[in-house]
């Protein structure tokens, strides 16, 4: 009797236990069921149209390249390049930092445990660099800018500086008088490049807090950069508050005059110039110079340190900065990265990501491809949808694929990379 109690107690056991083992196999996740599930639904909404435009190798407006999305998850240790993620902010900005570098972790960095660079002109409190350290996939450091770096030149008159503050100010220009800002500004024109934690690095990823990645990244874009010789990178361009730049066209007029030389032959001055309308929609901004206040909004931005560092950047920055211009009225780096970017550079080595979606408020852009976006698993809808900035009339995305061109993502990403 006791045997025969003992044994259905050890087949209940038995049976409890199978029951647990087989829950625990049945939720396992199988990535690669996922990702063929993935691809069954891509094959389903695959247009025979365009499809036939990728057998004829056409790269029209059209994204043709589609069939190349859909990657696995990365494989192995990638390919890595001498490149920082690189942030310019404050120690109360923490929730936004975080916030920043979670969204950029999961949609990039992730994969590829790039070193995070923090800068400040106040030294990072303990408690920052805590959080920010558990935060990386990789290695954090953190830099303190000299007050020579940060602060205004001895050669800003201060009494001139306070009358121009209060009358900027008065007319209500967006920062127009805060001082900490111009100093943000000069800074992130002139010296982020060159702070002793950045010298080593090739390349660098800027990023703000509060902004948003809304896609996976799928590439390593510093490696895109080296292999296809980019040096300036954006995602949103688009028209620049006049009140801030007035005399900024000017003095860049006196540059190019004195300097001949430095505007390379295939610049893209025309991108910066040129106020003919385009398509249906066009700038209705009206501006008083030649510049058409064109440039690329630098809160993202991904470059090359070693063309900042050139002689001719050097030279245009100084050349801006002794007129005063960052003090006197309010130039921002946008403006400032954008017409060197422009003027100084082969028009081939700036490069649009079309296909990473972005937010830093009030504007965000997201790839305008559907497939894309379903194989990037982006959160953000295209330009007819959204408060996406793609085509609205101020944005100056379609003046620079006039000038520019356009690029096609197959021709960067790296299925060797993947599983
Ligand atoms: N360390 C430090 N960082 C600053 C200072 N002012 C601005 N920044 C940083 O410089 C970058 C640009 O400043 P923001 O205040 O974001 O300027 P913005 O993007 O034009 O404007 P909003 O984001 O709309 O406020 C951000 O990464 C800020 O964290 C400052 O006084 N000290
Ligand atoms: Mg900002």
């Amino acid at each position: 009797m006791a045997t025969s109690r003992a044994l259905v107690a050890f087949i209940v056991l038995i049976s409890f236990f199978a029951q647990i083992w087989n829950s625990r196999v049945k939720s396992k996740v199988n990535l690669n069921e996922i990702h063929s599930r993935s691809l069954e639904i891509v094959a389903k909404r695959e247009n025979p149209h365009l499809m036939d435009l990728e057998l004829a190798k056409l790269k029209p407006a059209s994204n043709s390249y589609v069939h190349e999305l859909f990657p696995r998850p990365i494989s192995g240790a990638p390919q890595l390049e001498n490149a920082t993620i690189l942030m310019l902010c404050r120690n109360w900005e923490l929730p936004g930092v975080l916030k920043s570098m979670r969204s950029l972790e999961d949609r990039f960095n992730k994969d590829y445990h790039y070193t995070w660079t923090f800068l400040n002109d106040k030294p990072f409190t303990e408690r920052f660099k805590e959080a920010t350290t558990f935060m990386a996939s990789g290695k954090t450091q953190y830099g303190l800018i000299s007050p020579q770096d940060w602060d205004a030149p001895s050669f800003i008159n201060v009494t001139k500086w306070e009358e121009c503050l209060q009358d900027f100010e008065d007319r209500n220009v967006i920062y127009g008088g805060s001082k900490s800002y111009r100093n943000m500004c000069h800074f992130n024109s002139g010296y982020f490049y060159k702070q002793p934690l950045v010298l080593q690095y090739d390349y660098y990823f800027r990023v703000e807090p509060d902004v948003e990645y809304f896609c996976d990244f799928q590439m390593d874009p510093f490696r895109l950069f080296r292999e296809n010789s980019k040096k300036y990178g954006f995602v949103i361009s688009l028209i620049e508050y006049e009140d801030t730049i007035p005399t900024l066209w000017e003095a860049v007029e006196d540059f190019m005059n004195a300097n001949p030389d430095m505007i390379h032959p295939e610049s893209m001055l025309d991108f910066l110039t040129d106020d003919k309308p385009i398509g249906a929609d066009y700038l209705v901004v009206e501006h008083n110079s030649s510049y058409n206040l064109c440039h690329f909004w630098s809160n993202f931005e991904i470059g090359d340190l070693n063309f900042f560092r050139s002689e001719k950047y050097e030279t245009y920055f100084k050349f801006l900065s002794q007129t005063g211009g960052f003090y006197y009225e309010r130039w921002g780096d946008a403006p400032v990265h954008s017409i060197a970017a422009a003027l100084l550079l082969n028009r081939s080595e700036i490069h649009h990501f079309e296909d990473i979606g972005y937010t830093h408020v009030p504007f965000a852009t997201c790839p305008e491809s559907e497939m894309l976006r379903l194989g990037k698993r982006c959160i953000c809808a295209d330009s007819t949808k959204t408060d996406n900035i793609n085509l609205v009339p101020h944005s100056c995305l379609p003046r620079f694929w006039k000038y520019a061109g356009k690029s096609f993502l197959r021709e960067y990403y790296h299925p060797e990379e993947y599983q």
